[in-house]
């Protein structure tokens, strides 16, 4: 069975005994019990380690007993060049994980020295991070993807993942209410998924609150990403005649706006893209901002609060209110979820229908918001049907 490595840092064996409102209450056994299992559901073993001694962390690092590595480096992270040297050197994939919300702390701990070492960095999501971190390791083991860049800045980019040339494209669009916090890896398990079916995926990463993005940056990233398909088809040789985009939650909103683009009105934001979405898949999609401004903290304020004054917001952002899309439309939701109600999807889908649009609409009988992105779960099942 292949193994991954969890590296713990220093002070982190104090977990569950002090600070638990910013570390939890979860103790290090209880936490590296918690990682054996969520490894296990993804068929990979775990070995723990946890040390306050930086060459203790080196020495593991080396040993390369495993096949990949998720590792909290404590507050090495902020100043260990020998931590980031020993990750470069070594041939093991890594992942990085925090549990607090480190560039929301301190100055001194929004930067990590270890990053570029790593393949990702987790952090702000509690010991979830975790799961996700070995997630997210287990699907680079499983299928390699290569990341391209769409544009200049560091969240212009996304992970391809092709198989054989002429496969129709997958386009995967995360949620997390456009937060920094939430990236691209959460999509990484429907992206494996995908291409193990025969569809290369493209899983992007956007600019989002907190990294320069907002209304309407965030949706010209993803148009941009969409478009630079034109190019990665240069090398891949992908079938854009098929291209499905997949959004969750806020990632939802911003797949239906991208797949509305061909329906726009001419010199309006995104009309003319280079390449056209023939189908939408909305996973529990936000997909009225006017109705979602109470959700989160108010996520879809802050989303908002960039946009240009002068326009119409809503008509411009909001889905129900730029109604038609134009692509077809597959919307998944289930009634348990707490994240995004699913009257969201109820109310848009007869709107939709209504102007026009061709929707499919599923609803799942106790399925919360999580769990649509499971590729094992029903309602993706569901989902990945209708498009055949
Ligand atoms: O958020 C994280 O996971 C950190 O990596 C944790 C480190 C901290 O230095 C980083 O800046 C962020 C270790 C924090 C100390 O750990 C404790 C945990 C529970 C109780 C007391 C300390």
């Amino acid at each position: 069975m292949p193994k991954i490595l969890l590296i713990n840092g220093p002070n982190l064996n104090r977990l569950g005994f002090r600070d638990p409102e910013t570390y939890g209450s979860t103790t290090l056994v209880e936490l590296e019990q918690l990682c054996r299992d969520w490894a296990g559901s993804v068929g990979f073993e775990l070995d723990a380690m946890q040390s306050n001694h930086e060459g203790d962390l080196i020495d593991a690092i080396q040993q390369h007993g495993a096949d990949g590595i998720v590792i909290n480096p404590g507050a090495f992270t902020h100043y260990s060049y020998a931590l980031h040297d020993a990750l470069t050197d070594s041939p093991l994939p890594s992942v990085e994980v925090h549990i607090s919300n480190i560039k929301e702390r301190e100055p001194w701990r929004a930067n990590s020295v270890v990053s570029p070492a790593c393949l990702s960095t987790i952090y702000g999501r509690g010991i979830n991070g975790y799961a996700d971190g070995i997630y997210r390791l287990a699907a680079h083991l499983e299928i390699p993807a290569t990341t391209h860049a769409y544009g200049p800045e560091l969240d212009q980019v996304g992970d391809l993942r092709v198989r054989a040339s002429n496969s129709p494209v997958m386009v995967f669009m995360h949620g997390g209410f456009w937060r920094h916090q939430w990236t691209r890896d959460l999509m990484d398990r429907l992206a494996v998924d995908a291409t193990k079916a025969g569809w290369a995926s493209w899983n992007i990463e956007y600019r989002r609150i907190g990294t320069g993005g907002g209304w309407p940056t965030t949706g010209f990233d993803v148009g941009l990403a969409v478009d630079h398909l034109a190019v990665l088809s240069q090398e891949h040789e992908l079938d854009l005649s098929r291209v499905v985009l997949v959004g969750h939650s806020a990632g939802g909103q911003l797949a239906l706006w991208a797949g509305s683009r061909g329906n726009r009105p001419p010199m309006s934001p995104g009309a003319d893209p280079l390449v056209r979405a023939t189908d939408v898949v909305g996973l529990a999609p936000i997909t009225d901002l006017r109705a979602a401004k109470s959700l989160s903290s108010e996520a879809a304020g802050q989303f908002l609060a960039s946009a240009r004054t002068h326009t119409d917001v809503y008509r411009e952002a909001s889905p129900v209110d730029f109604l038609p899309i134009g692509a077809n439309q597959i919307i998944v939701h289930g009634t348990a979820d707490t994240d995004v109600p699913v009257e969201q999807s109820q109310a848009y889908a007869r709107a939709a229908r209504e102007a026009g649009d061709t929707v499919v609409y599923h609803e799942f009988d106790d399925v919360d918001h999580m769990t649509l992105i499971d590729p094992a779960s029903e309602a993706w099942q569901t989902a990945f049907a209708a498009l055949a």
